[in-house]
Parts: C-alpha cells; sequence; structure tokens
C-alpha cells in the first residue's frame, strides 16, 4: 500500500520549497492566485518544474501508448466507417502525444530522454492502457468512458497555471469530445443491437470498470503529488473530485442503457450528495504501473519496435545530406 498521507505530504511542501528564495517564491505564487499564466522563460520553484515535467510526460506516454489497445481493432473493425472513424481517433491520440511531448519540453527535458525513459520502463503512463481490448465493445468502451474521463480531467487542468501545458489541453479536449460521441455511438449502437451485441457490451463494460475507476490515480489520502499540484494550480481537482465528476456524469448514462455495473455499493448518497462506491483495488492498481498489469510488457515492445525501426528515419530527416536508407528488412 501507499505509506503517503495529507499530512505527511504537508510536512514535506515546504521541504519541497526550501532551497528556493523566498521573495521570487512569494511573487510566483502570488501569480499563480492571481490566475496568471506561467509561461517556459518565467522565473519557476524547481519543483514545480519537476512536477510539470513528471505529469506532462507521462500525460504523453499515456497518449502514444493509449493508441494501442484500440488501434488493433483498426483492421476489424465492423465496417468501412467504422474503419475510417477509428483510424481518425488513433491518429489524434498519437497527435496529443505530439503536442505533450512539445509541453513538456518546453520545460528542458527533450524528446528523446522522454522516450527513452518510457521504453525502459522508467516512466509511467495510465494504467488502464495495460488492459487488452478483447472484442470491439471493448474498443466502444474505451472510446466512450476513457475518453469521458480523461474529458473530466482536462477540462479541469486547462484552466491551470502553466501557459504550454493548457493550451495543448485545450485542443485536446476539442479533439478528445469527439472521441466521446462517437465512442457513445458505439456503445448505444451495441447496447440496443442483437442480444449477442447487448452481451458483448456488458461484457466489457464490466471488465472494464475497475480501471476506469483506478484511472483517476489514487484516493485522496493516498496520493502523493496532488497537494502541491493544486497548491500551484497544475492540477485543478483532486482524484476523488475528478472521480465523483466522472461518476455524475456517466453513471446515469451507463444505467439509462440498461448496463449494469459491477460494484453493488455504487450510489448516489443522498446526503453527501457524492457517489458512495467500494473502495478501489489499490494493491492491483500500484501493481500495474508499476509494470506488472496484463499488458505492460506488450505494449513497451511494440513502442520498442518503433523507436528502433523508425529511427533511420529521424536520422534522415536531422542530417539534410543523409547518406541514410531505409533498412532492407
Ligand atoms: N495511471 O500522487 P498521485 C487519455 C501514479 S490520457 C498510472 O495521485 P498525480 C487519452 C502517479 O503518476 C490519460 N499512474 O499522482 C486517451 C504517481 O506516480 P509517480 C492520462 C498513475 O500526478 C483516451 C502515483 O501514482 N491522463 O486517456 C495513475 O497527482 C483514450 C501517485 O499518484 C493524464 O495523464 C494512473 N491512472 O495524479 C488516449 C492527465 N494515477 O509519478 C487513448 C494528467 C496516478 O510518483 C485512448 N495527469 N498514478 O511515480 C493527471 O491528471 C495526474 O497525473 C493523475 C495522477 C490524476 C493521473
Amino acid at each position: 500500500m501507499y505509506g503517503n498521507t495529507y499530512i505527511e505530504n504537508s510536512e514535506k511542501q515546504n521541504k519541497l520549497t526550501a532551497n528556493e528564495d523566498p521573495k521570487k517564491l512569494a511573487e510566483f505564487e502570488a501569480r499563480i492566485a492571481a490566475g496568471d499564466k506561467i509561461e517556459p522563460h518565467d522565473w519557476m520553484p524547481a519543483e514545480y518544474r519537476k512536477q510539470l515535467v513528471r505529469m506532462i510526460e507521462q500525460h504523453a506516454h499515456s497518449e502514444i501508448i493509449g493508441s494501442l489497445p484500440e488501434g488493433t481493432w483498426i483492421t476489424r473493425a465492423p465496417g468501412f466507417r467504422r474503419k475510417l472513424a477509428l483510424m481518425a481517433k488513433v491518429q489524434d491520440e498519437v497527435g496529443h502525444a505530439q503536442l505533450l511531448y512539445s509541453a513538456a519540453e518546453t520545460l528542458g527535458k527533450s524528446r528523446e530522454d522522454m522516450l527513452n525513459d518510457l521504453i525502459k520502463g522508467n516512466s509511467k503512463y495510465s494504467n488502464v492502457f495495460n488492459y487488452p481490448a478483447l472484442t470491439w465493445a471493448d474498443s466502444a468502451v474505451i472510446a466512450w468512458l476513457i475518453d469521458a474521463g480523461a474529458i473530466v480531467n482536462q477540462l479541469a487542468n486547462s484552466k491551470g497555471s502553466y501557459g504550454p501545458y493548457v493550451r495543448a489541453l485545450e485542443r485536446i479536449c476539442a479533439e478528445e469530445s469527439f472521441h466521446l460521441k462517437y465512442g457513445h455511438d458505439n456503445v448505444v449502437f451495441l447496447a440496443t443491437g442483437t442480444p449477442k451485441q447487448r452481451e458483448m457490451v456488458q461484457e466489457a463494460l464490466t471488465r472494464w470498470w475497475p480501471p476506469i475507476m483506478h484511472f483517476f490515480g489514487p484516493s485522496d489520502k493516498l496520493s502523493v503529488h496532488t497537494e502541491v499540484l493544486m497548491r500551484w494550480k497544475v492540477k485543478m481537482g483532486s482524484n476523488d473530485d475528478m472521480r465523483q465528476t466522472f461518476l455524475d456524469m456517466y453513471v446515469p448514462k451507463i444505467w439509462d442503457l440498461g448496463l449494469t455495473l459491477p460494484d453493488p455499493n455504487l450510489k448516489k448518497n443522498e446526503e453527501t450528495g457524492k457517489w458512495d462506491y467500494t473502495e478501489p483495488d489499490w494493491d492491483e492498481f500500484k501493481r500495474v504501473i508499476n509494470g506488472d498489469g496484463p499488458c505492460n510488457k506488450e505494449r513497451l515492445a511494440v513502442r520498442r519496435m518503433a523507436e528502433e525501426k523508425g529511427r533511420w528515419v529521424r536520422q534522415a530527416i536531422l542530417k539534410k545530406d543523409s547518406q541514410y536508407v531505409a533498412p532492407l528488412s
């Protein structure tokens, strides 16, 4: 289990800024409080830079790895129109990764270093993409509900403090909203289709629900970085806040389709106005994000292959008078 608590985090916070010039820190925090955007050449605490690189880099990796589970369905999508739509979605996700790598680069870490950290397993990416998309219905559930979760998170954080990241998020959210409509359309089609189609989408939803609950990050009392990220308006809501917003928006829509969720305790608590649910299995979450999920090895192997097979292209682009040619194999 995670050992950190909010109280320990509060104590840690002052240590994190102990080496900063107090005057500069106060000015920086006043700008954050006033809702200013921080730009790459502005002064910022080392911890702000470090946290942003960590979070934006992980986000970029999530987009690029996130294209893989759905990508496996491009060749098998039912019908030409679905195939075109899925191909466009997958291309968008890879494009989001490019925007995010560029935003992270403004903070001083090169794209090459980020991609190396990904393929060496030094850097995390979203837990959800370590699960397989077993059927076409899984791709529909991903496009609807993972994109929905991503929008909840990114719409809130697009009001955050770091200019290059929030501008990337605004653009990404616009495209994700389209993905969400595409995913919803696919889920509705299956849920209102034949008994077999309904069964398929129900099974996919049941499979994906635990990873979706994990998607928003560990509960607030276990989260390590939330407090400092919220203090500096990088995260505009805690993990539990985001999870609650998602449940509020999507559980009624799921139930309206006559689909069920695999949590007998899931209900809106009239007294608190919040959703009650069974505490997600945080040990499984920790295992999966640290490399031991059903598809971690496969996902990284694909990225490694792309890195190796695409090397000559990158080298050719970087060198004008290039002697590089495509390998024969
Ligand atoms: N998966 O202290 P916290 C998408 C890690 S984009 C893996 O609470 P924080 C689009 C966390 O890194 C999806 N690891 O962390 C799409 C930390 O480990 P570290 C990605 C996770 O940063 C759709 C440790 O646990 N979205 O889906 C996860 O305050 C369809 C402690 O956690 C973003 O990245 C997780 N779910 O909050 C693509 C949005 N949660 O670094 C294709 C930006 C936590 O100390 C198809 N990121 N961890 O080793 C965020 O909003 C935050 O970073 C959170 C985590 C909320 C993800």
